[in-house]
């Protein structure tokens, strides 16, 4: 059944199917952005605004999700999904939704930016897709001391999951994360399954590293009081999963050594 899919889908777009490409028998197609209430935003592997209507609704319809509709996409926004990318939703309509008004996106307006119903079906933007069933993970951590976990753990996590997990302790505090357990597919480059840590409130700056396989990654602390992190499976091949537990430390003053319980820990050991 899955197979029959994955056929029809790639016959469906075959252009695509080019470009996203196998990779160890695998095929890896788009990239999960953000998710909020069952939608999510998804671009073309090629980059940013390279889907047409046809291949938008593949790309959902791959993952047994539709286009999301005006109304999915509203209720997406209200709990939060902010994207400032363009993309098809329910019959031919493109937009995107606005949580934060800013100068740079959205003409400083809060809202569906909707464009309308496009008369050209081969215009290319990127796509919002809906699937209630998708697994909601992640989300905005303000505690001092939490455990974080993959989807579902200790069961093995499932395919095509999307986590962001946003760290924000108080000001002048940093992160100290560690590692407790730790098995996602394993792949030279870790393009199937990662686990990525951001040293910054986003997944655009502050990179420090993608993890994959199931050897414990190092100990991390933050520079400053925020963290991001991101977890990402794709259609197949899954594994054990992970937990890490992350803990508020006092920056360091110049003249202490340091204040973080963990690293007394060790020292003591
Ligand atoms: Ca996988």
């Amino acid at each position: 059944m899955r197979l029959f899919g994955f056929i029809w889908t790639a016959c469906f777009v075959l252009d695509e199917t080019y470009s996203w490409g196998y990779k160890n028998g695998i095929f890896h197609n788009s990239i999960w952005l953000e998710q909020a209430a069952g939608v999510y935003h998804r671009e073309s592997r090629k980059g940013r605004y390279q889907l047409t209507y046809v291949e938008a609704k593949a790309v959902c319809k791959y993952e047994g999700g539709k286009l999301a509709t005006y109304e999915q996409l509203e209720a997406a926004r209200k709990i939060g999904l902010h994207v400032c990318s363009a993309g098809w939703f329910d019959q031919g309509r493109v937009g995107y939704p606005i949580v934060k008004a800013g100068a740079n996106c959205g003409f400083g307006k809060v809202g569906i930016i909707d464009y309308g119903y496009r008369l050209n079906k081969s215009e290319k933007w990127d796509v919002y897709c809906f699937n209630p069933n998708a697994k909601e993970c992640g989300g905005v951590l303000t505690d001092q001391q939490r455990i974080i976990q993959s989807p579902g753990y200790p069961e093995e996590y499932e395919d095509e999951q999307i986590c962001y997990w946003h760290i924000r302790v108080r000001y002048g505090q940093q992160i100290h994360l560690r590692f407790l357990d730790f098995d996602v597919e394993e792949d030279t480059s870790c393009l199937a399954d990662y686990l990525e840590i951001y040293d910054s409130y986003d997944d655009v700056s502050g990179f420090s590293g993608r993890f994959c396989g199931d050897e414990l990654p190092e100990d991390f602390i933050s520079t400053g009081n925020v963290m991001t992190l991101k977890f990402l499976s794709d259609s197949s091949v899954t594994a054990g999963g992970f937990q890490l537990e992350y803990l508020a430390i006092d920056s360091p003053s110049p003249t202490s050594n340091t204040t973080d319980p963990w690293s007394l820990e060790l020292t003591n050991d």
